[in-house]
């Protein structure tokens, strides 16, 4: 199979962070991929231009990270990330959300940033801090429930991925994190498939 990412997106690293805790290096392919440039050749392979996508041995592409990472999971038939039953499948599919509610408006974030100079918007980039803002008063109260503390799971790593990737937004100070959070970003971020896919951290010029 063949994983495209970019080393850089949160989304891409959760697949990457699977494909570790699983042991499937030798059966996926990690391949980076030229994403949000004019006419890159990826555009032949996913239209859509997005990562992460998983092309399957038989040639099938999937998009989207959550779909990705349960293919992935799956691939031996012995998963790892399955919801549990009842009403702690429900409370995990919660958790999962508000995390990615959490990696979405940072994604937005730091896409602002990224604009040519003069083309982005404080307007939208004061949103974003504030809505992050919000959030983590959230998370330092929902870090304690039972599935942010037990073993891995989705919710945990999307969490993770997004926390790992406030170092690409230019003057966000990770130290401004509440500190229960930080403590459990701190423990998982050791994790070794964490630190093979950490992102690299944003260059001021
Ligand atoms: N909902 C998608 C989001 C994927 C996504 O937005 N990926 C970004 C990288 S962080 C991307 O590929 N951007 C390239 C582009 O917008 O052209 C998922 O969960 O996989």
């Amino acid at each position: 199979m063949k994983l495209y990412i970019a080393p850089v997106s949160p989304y891409a690293r959760m697949a990457r962070i699977v494909v570790i805790e699983k042991g499937l290096e030798d059966r996926v392919e990690i391949i980076p991929a030229q994403t949000r440039v004019e006419n890159s050749p990826y555009y032949r392979i996913n239209p859509s231009g997005r990562v992460p996508y998983l092309v399957r041995d038989d040639g099938v592409g999937l998009e989207e990270s959550s779909l990705i990472c349960a293919c992935l999971d799956h691939l031996d038939g012995k998963p790892l990330f399955e919801l549990p039953a009842g009403e702690a499948g429900w409370e995990a599919r919660r958790l999962e959300a508000l995390a990615r509610s959490l990696m979405d408006g940072l994604a937005v974030w730091l896409r602002e940033t990224m604009r040519p100079p003069g083309e982005n918007s404080p307007t939208v980039m004061r949103h974003e801090a504030n809505r992050r803002d919000r959030l983590y008063v959230l998370w330092e109260k929902e870090i304690g429930h039972p599935l942010m503390q037990g073993p891995l799971n989705m919710g945990q790593i999307t969490l993770a991925c997004a926390l790992g990737f406030e170092v690409r937004i230019p003057g966000l100070d990770s130290a401004s994190r509440p500190p229960k959070l930080a403590a459990w970003f701190d423990t998982i971020a050791a994790r070794p498939s964490f630190v093979a896919t950490a992102p690299p951290p944003h260059q001021s010029h």
